[in-house]
């Protein structure tokens, strides 16, 4: 590609008065190679700015929708107007298999407290009472989460009193969370808020034992489209005890015994990093950050694991399960690379996937061109070695960051020293670390957080790439302009894309979407009349 980033840049930016410019400026960087192997800054987890159409969410999407969602048998109540749930009703595409037709699974259902005018002028503390308590009669749950919703907060209803109230009325745990939309930038305070939800709540309630060898447990994992199912297929045939994932097809006993693993693997390091930090404090569990989107990536996270827990036998295992699974990879792959080889794809997604995706964009031979987060932050970008100096902003002060200490019982260090420093030593190994997604990208790629709808439409213009990679919220406009738009959140319909088996899937829907000629014949009204473009007044 002969076009210059740095120039693209400045075009993606020069509509905006000149505060919003500059600050677009710092959330935009073009990737460099440096000797010290260090990556450009770039702003990240900042407050979008009035007048912008992100892609980005709320703080009640990233801790209700996004992290305990997907668990099965906690019974999620939304206290708030009937919007917040509606909207939130089945709209992520996170399966979970119940272990018998009679097991509780309450993923279809959404309830919540349905506030009027009445509860918000007078306090809605009583009907989020009288909710529970219907809810519990109704469906006699193990544990009900409570998640506020902005008016929540701006009126001062105290769900955690009610939650403690109701906990001790009806014997079974209740909780409440402080996730009001308005509590953080994005939907990653969220995460971050539901993370201490789960640690102060749940994990560590269940003491049941586990005789297996090798016990992990699968984080930042939410089997979107069935991706968990394929993995815990993997790990089981390579003989490793799967007891929780956080949070796809878990249940709540399943992650009250997480605690009993012995290494905690982070799929997603942005929503659940906290978690893993957290249990290793606690627990004396370590955590190291794997890869399994990408069936190079799955191999190599496979290896590392066998590497952690250094066993022959284990090791032996992993690579004939590679080794089946890569044989028949291949034969697609072969394939679809030949069609796809040189094309070229923008990913902007979430706080996870931008990365992970560019992995198998690159079995194919197809070139990542432009990537960002919606709501990552610098570490997910540039690597965790800059956590110790960010900032902390007014937004993130915000959020309660848990003082963990050793639990005096169970704080039982997995490793030796010895064996730590051992496997530290392994080169590629990412243990307790994240090297983030700009070291992997190719030398004057852009790098842009939250972007735009503005800069979506610009990026496309410029570059025409073969597929954009976004949510449905872009989805349709970016196709009314002739380009394939693959939605990397809850795949369209498609997936599992996780492990090999996922791999293929992948590799041959974009097969089809990249090599269809159907794109060049969209011809949108504003291609002979375009609109009239607005004006900044003020600057
Ligand atoms: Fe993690 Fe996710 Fe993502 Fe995320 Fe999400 Fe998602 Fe995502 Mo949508 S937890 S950060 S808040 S990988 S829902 S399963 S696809 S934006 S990139």
């Amino acid at each position: 590609m002969s076009i210059d980033p740095r120039v693209v840049k400045d075009e993606l930016i020069q509509i905006y008065p000149k505060k919003l410019r500059q600050k677009r400026s710092e959330q935009i960087v073009v990737t460099e190679h440096r000797e010290d192997s260090s990556v450009p800054e770039i702003k990240a987890n900042v407050r979008s700015s009035p007048g912008i159409i992100t892609q980005r969410g709320c703080t009640y999407a990233g801790c209700k929708g996004v992290v305990i969602g997907p668990s099965r048998d906690i019974l999620s109540l939304v206290h708030g107007p009937i919007g917040c749930s509606f909207y939130a009703w089945l709209t992520r595409r996170n399966q979970t298999r119940p272990e018998s037709p009679e097991a509780q699974n309450f993923i279809n259902y959404c309830l919540s407290t349905d506030m009027q005018d009445e509860n918000i002028v007078f306090g809605g503390e009583k009907k989020l009472k009288v909710a529970v308590r219907e809810a519990f009669q109704l469906f006699h749950p193990k544990a009900i989460a409570i998640f506020s919703t902005c008016p929540v907060g701006l009126i001062g209803d105290d769900v955690h009193a009610v939650a403690r109230e109701m906990k001790a009325e009806l014997g079974i745990n209740v909780f409440g969370f402080s996730c009001e939309g308005y509590r953080g930038v994005s939907q990653s305070a969220g995460h971050h808020i539901a993370n201490n939800g789960l640690f102060k709540h749940i994990i560590g309630l269940n003491e049941t034992p586990h005789d297996e060898k090798f016990k992990v447990n699968l984080l930042g994992e939410y089997n979107i489209g069935g991706d968990g199912f394929v993995l815990e297929n993997i790990l089981t045939r390579c003989g490793i005890k799967q007891i929780s994932t956080f949070s796809g097809n878990s249940t709540y006993d399943t992650m009250a015994n997480s605690h009993t693993a012995d290494l905690n693997l982070v799929m997603c390091h942005r929503s659940i990093n906290y978690v893993a930090e957290m249990m290793e404090k606690r627990f004396g569990i370590p955590w190291m950050k794997v890869n399994f989107i990408g069936a190079d990536s799955s191999a190599k996270s496979l290896r590392k694991i066998a590497e952690y827990f250094d066993d022959a036998e284990l090791t032996a295992r992993v690579e004939e399960v590679i080794a089946e699974e890569m044989a028949i990879v291949e034969a697609t792959r072969a394939t679809v690379k030949a069609r796809c080889q040189g094309k070229t794809a923008m990913l902007f997604v979430g706080g996870s996937r931008a990365h992970h995706y560019q992995m198998l964009f690159t079995e194919i031979g197809m070139k990542t061109i432009a990537a960002g987060y919606e709501f990552g932050h610098r570490d997910d970008y540039e690597g965790r070695k800059v956590l110790p100096g960010l900032k902390v902003d007014a937004d993130s002060r915000n959020i309660e960051e848990i003082e963990v200490v050793p639990d005096p019982e169970r704080y039982r260090p997995r490793r030796t020293p010895e064996q730590l420093a051992k496997i530290e030593g392994l080169t590629e190994m990412e243990f307790r670390d994240y090297i983030g997604m700009m070291p992997e990208m190719d030398e004057d790629t852009l790098v842009i957080d939250d972007l735009s709808h503005h800069e979506t439409e610009r990026l496309l213009e410029i570059y025409r790439p073969d597929i954009f990679c976004a949510g449905i919220k872009e989805k349709y406009a970016v196709q009314k302009m002739g380009i394939p738009c693959k939605q990397l959140h809850s795949y369209d319909y498609g997936g599992p894309y996780a492990g090999f088996k996922g791999a293929i899937n992948f590799f041959n829907d974009i097969d089809r979407m990249v090599n269809m000629k159907i794109w060049s014949y969209v011809n949108p009204p504003w291609q002979a009349k375009p609109e009239q473009r607005a004006e900044v007044a003020a600057d």
